[in-house]
């Protein structure tokens, strides 16, 4: 699937700091030191609704690591899915009368065009499904041959996977069995399915039914590929058996990212699938979950279209840290606003204070788990004082836009 067009990153002068992240794994902060090339892969989005700003705070989220990684001198490589086959796609498509089809391409194009406007950084391969599925297949019979899957046996041709074949099953999540049987029914699983060996299996090949799509799954039968498999899998051929960042939002914890690592271990043998588990926490919307459920979505291609900059967006995001779940308002947008005029006019100034010493800072206060905040209260301060006429560096000025394109994202 064709990605989206990327811009040009200035290379800063010196190297960036190791960075560390948080891991949901061990909860814990570590550093993210990659042998040679770093290896991220991100969970996209399933295209049946606009980009939220809870999609674009996540995908920000990323685009730091991956600035963080490159700066350190690495080169990155990043795998992004899109979920262009899943039931919410085919539920909602049903809803508005629409060819499933047309609304996963629609909306997927206004996601690649909202990426562009926020100027993340495209990953190397964006992946779909569909595009996945005899992949996907292959691994399924993998598991089966393997007696790590098995087959329903009323008809359907449904295949799931056993959890007694993932000794660690748990040790993403860290979620106890009560509270996985609770979360995993809101997230897409089926425990009452029956006929199943243990009610948290998840499904990993659908098999064809008269009114929904389907592809030849070879021995599968015809069907369709479940959730976790699909990340697994175009992770595995993509990345190999070791990433170091899976990375998305935390309402992937469990069973997403759970189910993902067990498929990817139980198939390479290698533990564990990522070397971090990085999660980025929700984005509410004036103190209320954003849920199309609730239908209290912001939409990016809807600031854009009110002509909202971008880069105002991209900054109130960066407000906050990743990892705290929080709220989209007017005013932080405003806020957003206001500071982006001021670091704009800073910029403009013909001297300030030192320009090294800023680039410094936001290396350090970004390598301790994307530190955004702290960040950008650096930037404030130099402009800040950029403004009230201190500091006689001439190449500050040129520096601190550098620095802010290449490790924030912005553009001034
Ligand atoms: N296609 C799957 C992942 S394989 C999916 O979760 N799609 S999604 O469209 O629901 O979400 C796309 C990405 O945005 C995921 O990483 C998800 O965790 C993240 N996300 C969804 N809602 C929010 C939110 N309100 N705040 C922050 N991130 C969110
Ligand atoms: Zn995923």
């Amino acid at each position: 699937m064709e990605s989206w067009t990327g811009h040009e990153v200035p290379r800063l002068p010196g190297r960036g700091e190791p960075l560390t992240l948080f891991d949901s794994a061990r909860q814990a902060a570590r550093r993210s030191e990659p042998e040679g090339s770093a290896t991220m892969y991100v969970c996209g989005i399933t295209p049946y609704d606009a980009t939220h700003l809870g999609h674009a705070a996540t995908m920000i989220t990323f685009d730091l690591v991956q600035r963080m990684w490159r700066d350190t001198g690495r080169s990155v490589e990043y795998v992004q899915n899109v979920t262009d086959i899943d039931d919410p796609l085919l539920e909602r498509a049903e809803r508005d009368g629409e060819d499933w089809k047309v609304l996963a391409m629609r909306e997927t194009a206004l996601f690649r065009e909202d990426m562009e406007a926020l100027r993340i950084i495209p990953p190397a391969h964006y992946v779909g499904a569909i595009e996945s599925i005899p992949d996907i297949a292959e691994r399924v019979q993998e598991l089966l041959k393997d007696g790590a899957a098995y087959r329903l046996d009323d008809g359907t041709g449904d295949v799931y996977f056993d959890v007694s074949a993932a000794p660690r099953f748990g040790y993403e999540s860290n979620l106890s069995r009560a509270e996985m049987l609770e979360i995993f029914p809101e997230r897409g699983g089926d425990p009452q399915r029956a006929g199943k060996r243990d009610p948290l299996d998840p499904l990993l090949w659908r098999g064809a039914r008269p009114d929904e799509p389907s592809w030849p799954g070879g021995d599968l039968g015809a069907g369709r590929p479940g959730w976790h498999i699909e990340c697994a899998v175009i992770a595995l051929n993509l990345l190999g058996p070791r990433v170091d960042v899976q990375g998305g939002g935390n309402d992937l914890i469990f069973p997403h990212h759970e189910c993902s690592a067990a498929h990817a271990e139980r198939l390479t043998g290698e533990t564990p699938f990522a070397s971090h588990y990085v999660h980025a926490g929700m984005i509410g919307l004036d103190g209320e979950k954003m849920s199309k459920s609730r239908g209290n979505l912001v939409f990016v291609s809807r600031l854009r279209a009110d002509r909202v900059d971008s880069m105002a967006v991209r900054l109130a995001l960066l407000d906050g840290h990743y990892r705290s779940d929080r709220s989209w308002t007017d005013e932080l947008l405003a806020t957003a606003e206001t500071r982006l005029r001021r670091w704009r006019r800073a910029v403009a100034a013909p001297t300030g204070p030192s320009g090294q010493a800023l680039l410094a800072g936001v290396r350090r206060r970004l390598a301790d788990d994307l530190d955004s905040p702290g960040a950008l209260a650096l930037v404030d301060g130099w402009a800040e004082a950029t403004l009230g006429g201190s500091g006689d560096d001439p190449s500050a000025p040129a520096l601190v836009t550098d620095t802010v394109d290449a490790l924030l994202g912005i553009r001034l």
